[in-house]
C-alpha cells in the first residue's frame, strides 16, 4: 500500500467517528465540537509521542485549519460585513506561566509547562469591536444588562451605562461591558452565521497567541518603557484623568480610556492589542495553578465553587499597570461580570 494510502486509513476512521458523535447531538453543537476537538487532541499528541510527528500534524492541519488556501501568517475573514479578521498561527510549543524571578508576577503563574498548539489556529487579529458585536445584538436581540465602571480606585456599576454607551467609543474601539455569558452567546452566533466553528481561545492558546515565540515578561520584551508604543494601559493619560490606578507606566499612549484596535504595534504573530485596551475572556474555569491543567491546547472546564465558578480573562486593559499586561499575567473575573474594561477575541478551528 502507498505511503498516501496508509494515511489515509486512520483519516477516514477519524472522520467517520468525527461524524457520528456530531450525528448524536441535535444540531452541529458547540458541546460536540468541542468534545471532538478534545479526542483530536489526545489522539495528535498520543501519535505525536509515537513518531508520526509529520503527517499527523499535516492530518491535523486539514481537519482544524481554515479553508486550504488561507496560509499560516495571513488573514481572512469569513464574511465581509461583521465577521472578525482572523490570523493563523502556526503549531508549535511554548512554555506557559512565568518564572519565579520575573518582577510583578502571580503567584498563580506556576508551575511553568510545556504546551504543545499541535494544529494551525486562527485567532482574531484584534479583540471584537463594536460593530461586529452590534451585528449580534441587531441580529439577535440579546439583552446585556448594567456595567461596571473602573474610576479609578474601584469598580462599580454605573446607572445607565451599557455597552452600547460606555466609555464614548466609535465603532472601531474594542467592545466592552460584556460578560462571559455574552461573549459565548457571541461566537455562537458567529458560528450560526458562518458555518464555521468559533469559539473562545483556551487560556493556553491565548498565552501562546499573545507570547508569538517570544519568553520575555511581554512581547515587546522585558523593559516597561516601551509599553506605550504597544499596548494601551494605565498611563499618562490615564493619570491626567484620575482613571489609573497607582503604579501606571510613566509614558503617554494618549488614551486614558480604550483606544481603536490596531492603534498600536502588533506582536510578532501579527496580532493587536494583546496587552491592554481590553480584558479578554477565555475559555478557562480559574485554577490557583497549573498543576493540573492540559498541555495540549485544551481548555480547563471544570469550574471551582471554592472560585465561585471564575472564569479567566487575559490581556490587561486600558486601566491596567504594567504587571498586568506581562503574558503570563492572570485575571479572574466572575462569569456573570460586566465591566467596561472587559471584552474578547475569538479563535476558528476548523
Ligand atoms: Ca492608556
Amino acid at each position: 500500500m502507498a505511503r498516501s494510502s496508509v494515511m489515509l486509513v486512520p483519516v477516514r476512521l477519524l472522520a467517520t467517528t468525527r461524524r457520528s458523535l456530531c450525528s448524536r447531538a441535535p444540531s452541529r453543537s458547540e458541546t460536540c465540537a468541542r468534545h471532538v476537538q478534545r479526542l483530536t487532541n489526545r489522539f495528535v499528541a498520543f501519535a505525536l509521542a509515537m513518531g508520526f510527528a509529520a503527517p499527523l500534524t499535516a492530518w491535523r492541519y486539514s481537519q482544524n485549519a481554515p479553508p486550504a488556501h488561507h496560509v499560516i501568517g495571513q488573514s481572512f475573514r469569513d464574511c465581509r460585513t461583521y465577521c472578525p479578521e482572523m490570523v493563523i498561527l502556526p503549531p508549535g510549543k511554548f512554555t506557559i506561566g512565568s518564572p519565579m524571578n520575573e518582577v510583578g508576577r502571580g503567584t498563580d503563574e506556576n508551575p511553568q509547562k510545556v504546551v504543545t498548539i499541535a494544529y494551525a489556529l486562527a485567532v482574531g487579529k484584534y479583540p471584537v469591536t463594536r460593530t461586529e458585536f452590534a451585528a449580534f445584538v441587531e441580529d439577535t436581540g440579546w439583552k446585556l444588562g448594567p456595567c461596571e465602571h473602573w474610576d479609578g480606585r474601584s469598580f462599580r456599576i454605573e446607572r445607565g451605562v451599557y455597552w452600547s454607551n460606555a466609555l464614548h467609543q466609535t465603532s472601531w474601539h474594542p467592545v466592552v461591558c460584556v460578560n462571559w455569558d455574552d461573549s459565548q452567546a457571541y461566537v455562537q452566533w458567529l458560528s450560526r452565521k458562518t458555518g464555521k466553528y468559533y469559539r473562545l481561545l483556551s487560556e493556553s492558546e491565548w498565552e501562546y497567541a499573545a507570547r508569538a515565540e517570544t519568553t520575555t515578561a511581554w512581547y515587546w520584551g522585558n523593559n516597561e518603557a516601551d509599553q506605550c508604543r504597544y499596548a494601551n494601559g494605565a498611563d499618562l493619560s490615564a493619570k491626567a484623568q484620575g482613571v489609573s490606578p497607582a503604579g501606571a507606566v510613566s509614558c503617554n499612549d494618549k488614551y486614558p480610556h480604550t483606544s481603536p484596535v490596531g492603534s498600536f504595534r502588533p506582536n510578532k504573530f501579527g496580532l493587536y492589542d494583546m496587552a491592554g485596551n481590553v480584558g479578554e475572556w477565555v475559555e478557562d474555569c480559574y485554577q490557583d495553578t497549573y498543576r493540573d491543567a492540559p498541555t495540549d491546547g485544551s481548555a480547563v472546564e471544570s469550574c471551582m465553587p471554592k472560585f465561585h465558578n471564575a472564569r479567566v480573562m487575559r490581556g490587561g486593559a486600558w486601566n491596567a499597570i504594567p504587571a498586568w499586561l506581562r503574558s503570563a499575567s492572570r485575571d479572574v473575573e466572575i462569569p456573570s461580570t460586566r465591566a467596561d474594561s472587559f471584552g474578547l477575541r475569538v479563535a476558528r478551528t476548523d
